[in-house]
């Protein structure tokens, strides 16, 4: 049911700051930098290999203010990690499947990701202190 390890998300406070560091000390490139009002964040995806299953990437995640998942995270936790997220095929198949299974779903429906994914997150306090996103990516250029 899952494809690869699409992305980590890091929660941080200067999102340049921190993309020029990753870029420094992991040779690894911004492919793609978006404001998500809907998720309150300003972030950056920097590519870091390339499967079978598509791409995987570190997402880069600065809140767009205080009262946000990540802000409300930075303020509790500090900078780090704040979730994983998995590549899956059919992600309202996905959904179904793992919310029959008990786990909390934080969005009823698909929510708008990164580079044109549809996204959605588990309860952490569910998946083992984990904070889960499912992903499906757009179709391949052929
Ligand atoms: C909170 N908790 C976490 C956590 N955030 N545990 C693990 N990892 C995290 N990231 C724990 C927290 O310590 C509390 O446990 C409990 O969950 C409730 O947290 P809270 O501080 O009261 O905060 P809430 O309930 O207001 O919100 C927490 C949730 C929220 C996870 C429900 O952040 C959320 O809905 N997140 C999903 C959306 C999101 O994160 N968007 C930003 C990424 P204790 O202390 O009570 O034990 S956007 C993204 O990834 C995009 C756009 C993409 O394309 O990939
Ligand atoms: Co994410």
């Amino acid at each position: 049911m899952l494809l690869r390890i699409d992305h980590v998300g890091i929660a941080c406070e200067n999102l340049d700051e921190k993309i020029a560091y990753y870029e420094a000390t992991f040779g690894v490139t911004v492919v793609s930098r978006e404001v998500n009002e809907e998720q309150g964040v300003k972030e950056a995806m920097l590519h870091v290999a390339d499967g079978e299953g598509g791409g995987s990437y570190i997402q880069l995640l600065e809140p767009l203010g205080p009262d946000t998942p990540v802000g409300k995270f930075l303020a509790k936790r500090g900078e780090g990690l704040h979730h994983i997220a998995y590549g899956v095929p059919d992600i309202e198949a996905a959904m179904e499947r793992i919310g029959g299974s008990g786990v909390r779903l934080l969005d009823e429906r698909p929510r708008h990701g990164a580079m044109g994914t549809s996204i959605a997150f588990l309860h952490p306090k569910d998946v083992g202190g984990v904070l889960t996103e499912l992903v499906e990516s757009p179709p391949r250029p052929s």
